[in-house]
């Protein structure tokens, strides 16, 4: 098979959150190198703010009849799939995240019979970790990733858990996570961050779609330890179910007057730039995008020692791991970060370097190509 621009639809979920967001990523990126892209989904992705004349975006509709107790989205997905599959000829249906996206992409290709596309998907993290595993999604999850022609998993970490979870002995391809360091960069001045800290406070940054797993109480937590011994601000960028409870353990704590609660933002690479450690202190995390997006602004990262994460940090010179439920552990990494400006350097030097080398979309994207061509050879 030569290596023709190929036609690839793209589905994930458009909401906040690291699977759409790479996902979104990659086609971008993949257009850019001259293949035909189009989104299918319930949404325009929230991070496609860009043009491209081979990028398209299919809006999947699902009725609602006073029968369906709860509107059958997988199906609706499913027909979108095969009628955009059959009116721009495409190659490959590459979903991101497991459920219901492979199980769509499956049905739509038994559908075609030999003219259906080749199937590719993503797996994220919290599709194998938490709703993967759930009794009420075990077995079609299971099913479904031994039917896709391929799969990728976005750490070690999570490729070793999909088999021990599953049982699958399937192949699965490892590609990491990646940043546009064209967006994401290191500012030559800190942007913004007077208005953040008017009077020379240190900033702390995290970045998350607030769900327990992302453990925001742990943030508030660590930050509070730090604000102890220097003066300092935290900036929430996100929001999600535990927006309430981080904001009442910031006022139980007495550092709310030093807590911003920024909202989901679409600025959130030019606030990162604000910011002289970030804090991601995951109860589980597959890769840990946010942490890599902080690196590439050239932001130090303390993060958790859980799944994927020390594949991205290097713990003592990229950044710092620590338990998540260790606050103590958590305030003590942050101050040796602020008050060190010495070790700060190193950090985020080691850290742009890093990402430079593993972490581009110069890098992994032409991986995903692999793939995909690897799959059209079959
Ligand atoms: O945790 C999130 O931010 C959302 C979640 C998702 O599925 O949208 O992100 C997962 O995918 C990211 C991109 O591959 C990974 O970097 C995150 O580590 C992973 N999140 C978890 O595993 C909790």
């Amino acid at each position: 098979m030569s290596r023709r621009p190929l036609k690839i639809a793209i589905t994930c979920y458009p909401v906040p959150g690291g699977s759409g967001i790479l996902a979104t990523e990659l086609g971008a990126k993949l257009a850019e190198r001259g293949h035909e892209i189009h989104f299918i989904s319930h949404a325009l992705p929230f991070r496609l703010d860009r043009f491209d004349v081979d990028l398209y975006f299919h809006e999947v509709e699902t009725p609602s009849y006073p029968l369906f107790k709860y509107p059958p989205y997988t199906l609706s997905l499913t027909s979108k799939m095969i009628e955009v599959t059959r009116q721009f000829d495409l190659d490959i249906l590459h979903v991101h995240y497991a459920i219901p996206h492979a199980t769509a992409a499956y049905l739509a290709k038994q559908s075609m019979g030999e003219s259906g596309p080749k199937t590719l998907c993503t797996l994220h993290g919290t599709d194998i970790t938490l709703v993967g595993t759930d009794r009420s999604f075990f077995e079609v999850t299971r099913f479904s990733i031994d039917a896709v022609d391929g799969v990728t998993a976005v750490s070690d970490y999570l490729k070793n858990k999909t088999i021990s979870e599953f049982g699958t002995q399937r192949p699965i391809t490892v590609i990491r996570n990646f940043v546009d360091t064209s967006r994401f960069y290191m500012r030559p001045a800190k942007l913004c961050r007077e208005k953040f800290a008017p009077d020379g406070e240190k900033v702390v940054a995290h970045l998350s779609n607030f769900r327990p797993v992302k453990n925001v109480i742990g943030v508030v937590q660590m930050f509070a330890k730090l604000r102890q011994r220097l003066p300092a601000k935290l900036l929430l960028i996100g929001d999600g179910p535990q927006t309430s409870e981080a904001y009442a353990l910031a006022q139980a704590l007495g550092v709310s007057a030093d807590v911003k609660f920024l909202g989901n933002r679409d600025d959130v690479d030019e606030i990162l730039c604000a910011a002289d450690a970030f804090l991601l202190p995951s109860h589980y995390e597959a890769f840990g995008l946010a942490a890599l997006e902080a690196m590439a602004c050239g932001v130090p990262v303390v993060a958790s020692r859980v799944g994927g994460v020390p594949e991205l940090i290097d713990d003592g010179v990229t950044g710092f791991l620590v338990g998540p439920d260790e606050y103590d552990e958590g305030g003590e990494r942050l101050y040796q970060i602020l008050s060190d400006d010495a070790l700060a350097k190193q950090m985020q030097n080691a850290g742009l370097t890093s990402v430079a080398d593993n972490f581009t979309a110069e890098a992994v994207v032409p991986l995903y190509e692999e793939e995909y061509y690897r799959l059209m050879d079959m």
